[in-house]
């Protein structure tokens, strides 16, 4: 009975049942809606209730074929034959119960944290609960919340064992596609399963509730990063700036919505930047009209420059929705070395919202990895920057499951397998507030181009061609800085910006392929 499927693992809560709802009504419709492994879990019934509650079930479970674990009481699951046991970390220990339970009963166990799973793997375990990862009403929790970003550094414990692994806690349709994105790891380890009680067991349709998370279980997959390579005798440089080209054609085409919450330095600027590509700029940041604008929009732009703590609602919000309508996100963590609140928050809205891109500057990201390699003053980097900007990105990158963009005098762009290396742009980029933040706006723009056509093509998730965004964002911006800088009739920083807001107005493709500066790192 090892194969267990654990792909949509219910535990029972008869408390939270919906009134007139019958629990063992509620327990079949939920296995015809897709329910792999059910755990019984009653905290409250005497020993007989509990046995009459577990042997009615499995008479259930036993039609469907789905297994069934009880929870804490092994002479519970001795006595209806169960498939094994789930324990937390202060019940029976797993070398007992193994002596007490036939030879194949499955055994799995409760882990918070890094210690907990170390232990699960030296005890033998079969399987792990990961939780819990969000907030949750059902249990009374004693330990931190793991947060998706949690997931990731127990389940990567797990490589090279058979042990399986579910994620516990807060689960819902809605974070369900953040809860498996976020959480794999960098070795590629996905989730074997989620584990929810209130989702299914509280809903008036069970079977509905249990389909929708099995539907969207099913759809995810740890799709890696693709990287961009050369095609068919077009080096990749090629393939780059032409596939820019099309994106700067098909903004003007589509005019994408472009949600940003960004802060109160650069906002007119970000907007007039995204009318000047040929998008169109939504600064809407009120909590209650979040998810409204995320239906409409194709793309979020979050940028946390001047943001204050009640900002966090809205751009969590926005987040949230951003994730689960499956648009590109662009979060631009604006001077996240400067204070302990910014890295607070930072990465409060990680452990809620899955980036399509994170942009920033050497000391940003530098911050963002907990590196002491570049330092920041204020929101600006300092020094020289990396030794080796091309691996540090990559491997961010890839530890973040997004495209990290790196501002600079050289721009650094990968999705965990390319980097690019732009070398356009003008000094005077930096000489003016606001010149990072408007990247990102131009990035965000981007990437709902990119976003609105893939959505045009399949129905599928957004995050492989956002390299493309983020590249072609960086690119336009700076060719048309170098163009700028050129005119006659631009003396200086004062005189630069709408001189730049012209020029991306009538950049060409033509002039973007001619002048672009780039490098691919395969
Ligand atoms: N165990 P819901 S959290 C039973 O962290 C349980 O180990 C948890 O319920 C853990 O899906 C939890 O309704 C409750 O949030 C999960
Ligand atoms: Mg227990």
């Amino acid at each position: 009975m090892s194969l267990i499927d654990y792909s949509l693992y219910l535990v029972t809560g008869r408390s939270l049942l919906p009134p007139e709802k019958d629990y063992y009504q509620s327990l079949e419709e939920s296995l015809q809606g897709g329910v792999t492994v059910v755990q019984i879990r009653e905290k409250d019934a005497e020993t007989a209730e509990f046995l009459e509650v577990a042997t009615k079930s499995k008479e259930i479970c036993d039609r469907y074929d789905v297994p069934i674990l009880i929870n804490d009481r092994v002479d519970v699951a001795l006595a209806v034959g169960a498939h094994g046991v789930h324990v937390g970390q202060t019940d029976m220990s797993v070398a007992l119960l193994r002596s007490l339970l036939p030879k194949n009963a499955i055994i799995g166990v409760s882990c918070n944290n890094t210690d907990h799973v170390r232990k699960a793997i030296k005890d033998g375990v079969d399987y792990i609960g990961i939780g819990a990862v969000w907030g949750t009403q059902t249990k009374k929790l004693t330990n931190p919340l793991v947060g998706v970003r949690g997931v990731s550094s127990r389940l990567e414990l797990l490589d090279g064992t058979n042990i399986k692994a579910v994620a516990i806690g807060g689960i819902k349709s809605t974070n369900l596609l953040r809860t498996l994105h976020g959480s794999v790891t960098t070795t590629n380890h996905v989730l074997d399963g989620i584990a929810v009680v209130s989702e299914i067991v509280a809903s008036q349709e069970p079977r509905q509730a249990a389909e929708k998370l099995s539907k969207i279980f099913k759809s995810f997959r740890a799709e890696p990063p693709r990287g961009i390579s050369s095609s068919e005798g077009v080096p990749a440089e090629r393939v780059i700036i032409n596939k820019v080209a099309q994106l700067m054609s098909a903004v003007r085409d589509i005019n994408p919505l472009v949600h940003q919450i960004t802060n109160i330095v650069a906002a007119t600027q970000s907007a007039n930047i995204t009318l000047a590509l040929g998008g169109s700029p939504i600064m809407a940041t009120e909590p209650k009209e979040m998810e409204d604008i995320s239906r409409i929009s194709n793309a979020l732009l979050v940028n946390i420059g001047t943001m204050r703590f009640d900002g966090k609602e809205s751009m969590s919000k926005a987040g949230y929705f951003a994730n689960a309508n499956k648009k590109p996100l662009v979060f631009d963590p604006v001077g996240i070395g400067a204070s302990a609140f910014r890295k607070e928050t930072v990465k409060d809205l990680l452990n809620t919202f899955q980036a399509s891109v994170i942009k920033g500057n050497a000391g940003e990201m530098a911050a963002l990895a907990n590196s002491q390699e570049v330092l920041t003053k204020g929101v600006d980097s300092l020094g020289a920057g990396f030794k080796d900007p091309v691996g540090f990105v990559r491997a961010l990158a890839k530890k973040e499951r997004c495209v990290i963009a790196m501002t600079g005098a050289v721009d650094y762009i990968s999705d965990g397998v390319s980097v690019i290396a732009l070398r356009n742009g003008h000094e005077v980029l930096g000489k003016f507030t606001g010149s990072g933040c408007i990247v990102g706006s131009s990035i965000a723009t981007y990437c709902g181009v990119v976003s609105a056509q893939s959505e045009k093509e399949d129905g599928k998730l957004v995050h492989g061609d956002m390299l493309l965004g983020a590249v072609a964002g960086i690119l336009v911006l700076t060719v048309a800085a170098e163009l700028a800088v050129q005119r006659e009739d631009v003396k200086g920083p004062g005189t630069f910006l709408p001189a730049l807001i012209d020029q991306l107005w009538s950049l060409k493709p033509e002039t973007v392929q001619s002048l672009a500066r780039l490098e691919v790192f395969s």
